[in-house]
């Protein structure tokens, strides 16, 4: 029972009980599930804390419920509800347009209790006949439910690269393979895949499949050939393994990288130089002029080389021809992270913890940025326990440069929780909205904007609060933001938490050609996820960042400079 399933079940309780007309709790549910779905930390530790109840929204009645759902992976209440209800609530609902009430309808009209059933119903015309309905509803329920099917479920890319790079090393070191990569989404680094699709060339492809379906972490093999095969592993995910020729791999992995609308854009290209482009090469009639490697592809449609992560059909392409692609951040230019928090407040590491393993992991310098303020739930830092911290973390002097941080909450006013006589003494200070998502875009942009006019505030983090596969980030003036971060130098965070990458890769690009600084912080809970600094890289490569656009990549007295100002 993670995070996310709890909070799926009781999303689901508020649509049952919405389904039976029942009044305010639904309402209540979900705000829960809401506030357990952008967890940081696991329920589950919290639940040992016995802090459940401070959580907002949560009462003595649902922290009862969700306890029950930790310690014996049931709920009672669930299960009734459930029985209660004929029809297969969590199906239905995927379908965009469907809700409770229209699930109830068209199960009493129509006896819908499954999502075959509804497209054969709205094939047969039969739900345009419900008054309330019509057509165009009919057809949207239609689409919506073919969409379920195709596109399935997502994975966060934090929470698949680590087991992918693991697939890939495993099949490298075997005799037999020459040649491996990861293609599709995941080589693009987009921030959630479908499925992982991987390439290879092998000297004895049976030899390799066998291995391949026989692996330990695979739960299902879906079909095993010479050339393709398909497992789901443990995990859910699903893995496409394609086995090319030698002279084939460069043009089969540009292809099995996508994007789909990249590729389409360079075909378009082969086709005006009279040539055609396909995943078995680029040919002149006839005549195969590339294939062997993925980079002649690129330079004999007259293009530099394209980065993976670029390949999106957003300007690549042009700035391609032109030869004006930037010169991208490389993962090993990002010395250090400056978003994590400690023991000392939401975190289960302590300082020195976190500095052994910034050494470990070759980093040259963080920042500790525990939360600071009224954020409750949090376990946010009082003045006397900042002042205490401070003078803790001054005394490390142990390679790593450790500079003293604080994540501030910005209140629903713009004012910030902790005041400026403490802020002066800070290194950097990092602020942040934690509430208040559903103000409207006018005031949200205000109170960040109020935020950066704090002179003591050098980063704004997860500027959107968006939550991957969960919320929406909030809408904002961009235009107006990133005038003031140029003005008064502040940075905008990519939060490389998995779930966060926020800002995304868009607003990045947008910020660097309105030459904003970038800073790329974890947002880590423990030592662990420090190793995320790669995710946040990746966004600020997928937003054509160079070295020169992100605070990270300053050397210590650069970056020292940038906070002082
Ligand atoms: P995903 O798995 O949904 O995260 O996204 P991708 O990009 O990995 O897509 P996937 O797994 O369906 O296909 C892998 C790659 O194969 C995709 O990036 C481009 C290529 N591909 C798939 N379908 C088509 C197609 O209809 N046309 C072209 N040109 N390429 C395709
Ligand atoms: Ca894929
Ligand atoms: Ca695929
Ligand atoms: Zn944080």
């Amino acid at each position: 029972m993670n995070n996310k399933k709890i909070a799926e079940v009781l999303y689901e309780i508020a649509e049952i009980l919405e389904m039976k007309n029942v009044k305010f709790k639904p309402w209540a549910y979900r705000k829960a599930a809401q506030t357990i779905e952008s967890l940081n930390e696991d329920v589950k530790d919290i639940l040992k804390e016995g802090k459940l109840e401070e959580l907002p929204g949560i009462g003595e009645s649902i922290a009862k419920k969700i306890r029950e759902l930790i310690e014996t992976g049931k709920l009672r209440y669930y299960e009734k509800l459930k029985k209660g209800i004929p029809v297969k609530l969590a199906e239905l609902e995927k379908v965009e347009g469907l809700g409770p009430k229209r699930i109830k309808l068209l199960y009493d009209k129509l006896n819908i209790k499954d999502l075959k059933q509804l497209k054969k119903a709205a094939k047969k015309g039969k739900i345009r006949k419900i008054k309330s309905l019509g057509e165009k509803v009919e057809k949207n329920i239609l689409e919506g439910a073919e969409f379920v099917k195709k596109s399935g479920k997502r994975f966060l890319l934090g929470m698949i690269l680590g087991e992918a790079e693991e697939i890939k090393e495993l099949l490298r070191k075997r005799k037999e393979i020459t040649k491996i990569e990861l293609a599709g989404s995941l080589r693009r680094m987009k921030e959630t895949i479908g499925d992982l699709d991987i390439l290879a060339v092998s000297k004895d492809n049976k030899k390799t499949m066998d291995f391949f379906c026989g692996m330990s972490t695979v739960q299902r093999v879906l079909a095993k050939g010479n050339t393709k095969s398909s497992v789901r592993l443990k995990n859910d995910v699903h893995v496409d393994l394609r086995l090319v020729n030698e002279n084939e791999f460069g043009s089969a992995l540009q292809y099995f990288t996508g994007s789909k609308q990249h590729s389409i854009e360079l075909r378009k290209i082969a086709i005006g130089k009279k040539m055609k482009l396909s995943e078995y090469g680029l040919f002149k009639g006839k005549k195969k002029i590339a294939g062997e490697s993925e980079i002649n592809v690129y330079g004999k449609l007259g293009l530099q080389y394209i980065e993976p992560e670029l390949r999106e059909n957003i300007g690549e392409i042009e700035a391609a021809k032109k030869k004006k692609l930037p010169k991208l951040v490389k993962y090993g230019d990002v010395k250090g992270d400056l978003h994590m928090h400690t023991n000392w407040s939401d975190g289960r590491n302590t300082i020195k913890e976190m500095v052994e393993q910034t050494k470990r992991l070759g980093n040259k310098f963080i920042a500790i940025t525990d939360h600071a303020g009224d954020l409750k739930i949090a376990g946010a830092l009082s003045d006397k326990q900042i002042l205490k911290q401070m003078k803790e973390v001054n005394k490390i002097s142990d390679g790593v440069k450790v500079f003293y941080g604080l994540e501030v909450n910005i209140k629903k006013n713009g004012d910030l929780d902790v005041g400026d006589s403490i802020l002066k003494k800070v290194d950097v200070v990092i602020a942040s909205i934690h509430s208040g998502f559903r103000q409207s875009r006018d005031l949200l942009t205000k109170r960040i904007l109020k935020a950066m006019d704090n002179k003591y505030v050098k980063i704004i983090a997860h500027p959107t609060g968006r939550i991957l596969l969960g919320r929406r980030g909030y809408e904002l003036n961009f235009n107006k933001i990133f005038k003031k971060a140029m003005d008064n130098g502040v940075a905008l965070e990519v939060n490389a938490f998995p779930a966060r990458l926020d800002l995304d890769y868009l607003n990045v690009k947008n910020a660097v050609e309105n030459k904003v600084k970038i800073s790329i912080g974890t947002d880590a809970h423990n030592i662990d996820q420090l190793k995320f600094l790669k995710l946040g890289t990746s966004v600020a490569r997928r937003g054509w960042a160079e070295k020169k656009d992100i605070i990270n990549c300053f050397s210590i007295g650069k970056l020292t400079k940038f906070f002082e100002r």
